[in-house]
């Protein structure tokens, strides 16, 4: 389904805002009736995590299920339409009733769902939505869960985190973006798919691929502007899908620095009336990787940013509007020209951003860290589900320029990772994006543990590598870590021939710490370090770009080695400069 929008064909609602709320530790809530309605625990905000909103109930680590509620009026002049209700994203499985009837279940976190609900509210009138949400992650969700006693059966109690999290951000749960009611028409546009190919220094062919709810024969009128209409063309066609193709000229090309944008608006006619409209924006531009570089419009590009995470005090991994506009005017304030959304779909809003500011994205499926040894045939069906409606979500952002289909897999460095399975089962993942989308580029950042011999790294279009070589390993000694990172790169060149990504490196550094002597955890340390691994990724032609781990920092589950948080951040988790800021920006500034 489009992003929701509000048109002369459309109505839009946020029903974000306060909602009631409680806490379903026995799992009892459905027994015991609470979606015909519940006194409530307490009040939340939506969207936001419940991680860090209630200290009163605990639940800064709580894992398990809670329940939501909200009575919604609708206007009576929704009637005649179709209405449906949007949750751009909760974390994670989640179960809506509306009325006290089952309207729909969903078990993909971080992304948008919609419910038709035409049959359910009633216009004119209050009506009681309640959601459970259940943030327990299992072996076969992207990302996979783990329960502690896993951590003891696989013999690696040292590394149990609290809550158990097989990766190295909590699991949050909640509502986490806006909540919508929005209606469409009877005969409404579904989907609309823009694919470009440029043909010249300002032209572009273009192929719109739209879906209509219904089989009818109508007609379309497609328009593409900026300040000038540069096409205006009406399209007969019968069915429930069209492609159209046509060519465009006299365009200024999307890029870094200047993200030229259009709008395009689709008009759907049906015997001679018009019953539907949607606008979005788009970018022309193409990227593909030649030899050792990556080409943006047919020119080299050498990427230098961040590795992300949503995260914000109180917030949690709530959007909100202030935290975007802040990071990307920081981001701006560095220098940096693109970024990861690490290590799952970020919130729409922050595509848009980035088209609109012009940053290359590296969009990523929420398989981070899978541990083969749990994958099952359930684990497959999810990744590829995954990707599928991530791809179905960003597909039109100009700044999206490759899929990340994962982080990191084997962290637990299993030696099994090797006997052929994990190769089967990443060439089907790969298969399958490239069959959604053939116009962007694929990786997955690899770890130290899957080393070198990464089957990810025999179907990526480039590699990217996170490596730490001077803090997990080698810790103290930066020097000696940059020359065993430049042998292995170097390895890695001459195995694959294909240009290599540095999608993550940095040290923990707490603010206000310092020494003159090489000394972890000191920001001299972290600046240090990130500078001489740039000197280093700088000086190799196949070297693509550097994304420093992390942006700020961000809070993890409890275990030894974080104090509260991640500290890799070059700012601080509200956002103040570490001096590692101040030479990252001088660096990128060249
Ligand atoms: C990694 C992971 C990232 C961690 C980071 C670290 O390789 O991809 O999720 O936060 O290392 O700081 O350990």
């Amino acid at each position: 389904m489009l992003k929701p929008r509000l048109n002369n064909h459309r109505n839009l609602i946020d029903i974000s805002g306060i909602w009631k709320f409680k806490i379903d530790k026995n799992n009892e809530g459905e027994k015991k009736g609470w979606n015909e309605g519940f006194s409530a625990d307490s009040e939340i905000a939506v969207p936001g995590s419940w991680n860090e909103q209630l200290d009163n109930l605990d639940l800064l680590h709580y894992v398990g299920k809670a329940w939501y509620t909200k009575d919604i009026f609708v206007p009576k002049n929704f009637k005649d339409k179709k209405l449906w209700i949007r949750f751009d994203s909760v974390d994670y499985h989640s179960k809506v009733w509306i009325n006290d009837r089952l309207v729909g279940t969903n078990d993909f976190g971080y992304l948008p769902f919609d419910f038709e609900i035409t049959e359910f509210v009633q216009c004119g009138k209050e009506n009681l939505i309640v959601l459970s949400v259940d943030n327990q992650l299992s072996d076969d969700t992207i990302p996979q869960g783990i329960n502690t006693h896993y951590y003891v059966d696989e013999k690696r109690p040292r590394d149990e985190t609290f809550p158990a999290a097989r990766f190295d951000f909590p699991p949050n749960g909640g509502i986490h973006r806006p909540v919508y009611i929005y209606t469409t028409s009877l005969i409404f546009i579904e989907d609309i798919a823009v694919k470009t190919k440029l043909t010249g220094p300002s032209s572009s062919k273009v192929l719109l691929q739209l879906n209509i709810n219904e089989n009818i024969s109508c007609e379309l009128v497609v328009n593409i502007s900026d300040n000038n209409s540069i096409f205006n063309e009406k399209f007969k066609y019968n069915g429930n899908s069209a492609d159209i193709e046509f060519e465009v000229n006299n365009i200024d090309l999307w890029g870094l620095g200047n993200p030229n944008l259009y709008k395009l608006t689709v008009t759907l006619f049906n015997e001679n009336e018009e019953v539907d409209s949607y606008s979005l924006q788009i970018g022309f531009r193409e990227i593909e990787v030649k030899n050792k570089q990556i080409l943006l419009n047919g020119k080299p590009v050498y990427m230098q940013g961040f590795g992300k995470h949503e995260d914000f005090p109180v917030f949690g991994k709530g959007f909100n509007y202030q935290s975007l506009v802040k990071d990307f005017s920081l981001m701006k304030w560095i220098k940096a020209n693109s970024f990861r959304t690490s290590h799952y779909p970020y919130a729409e809003e922050v595509l848009e951003m980035a088209d609109r500011e012009g940053f290359l994205v590296i969009d990523e499926v929420p398989a981070v860290s899978l541990d083969f040894r749990k994958v099952n045939g359930g684990t497959l069906k999810s990744h590829k589900e995954f990707t599928k409606k991530l791809i179905a979500r960003d597909k039109n952002h100009p700044s999206v320029i490759a899929w990340a289909l994962g982080n990191e897999p084997n962290l637990v460095g299993n030696p099994d990772y090797f006997n052929g399975e994990a190769e089967k089962y990443w060439k089907e993942i790969f298969q399958n994006a490239r069959e959604l989308d053939s116009t962007r580029l694929l990786t997955v950042p690899n770890c130290q543990k899957a080393g070198i011999n990464d089957p990810v790294f025999l179907f990526s279009d480039f590699i990217s590598i996170n490596r730490y070589y001077g803090w997990y390993e080698h810790p103290g000694q930066i020097e000696y870590g940059v020359e065993v990172l430049e042998k292995e790169m170097d390895e890695i060149w001459n195995k694959y021939h294909k240009p290599i990504l540095m999608t993550e490196f940095g040290t923990d550094t707490i603010a206000g710490e310092h020494s003159i002597s090489d000394q972890m955890f000191t920001e001299e340390y972290q600046s240090k370090f990130i500078e001489k691994y740039i000197e280093l990724l700088r000086s190799k032609d196949y070297v693509i770009g550097e994304h420093v781990w992390n942006f700020a920092d961000f809070r993890t589950p409890q275990h030894f080695r974080r104090v509260i948080m991640n500290r890799k951040g070059v700012f601080t988790r509200t956002r103040e400069p570490k001096l590692a800021a101040f030479k990252l920006k001088e660096l990128w500034s060249k």
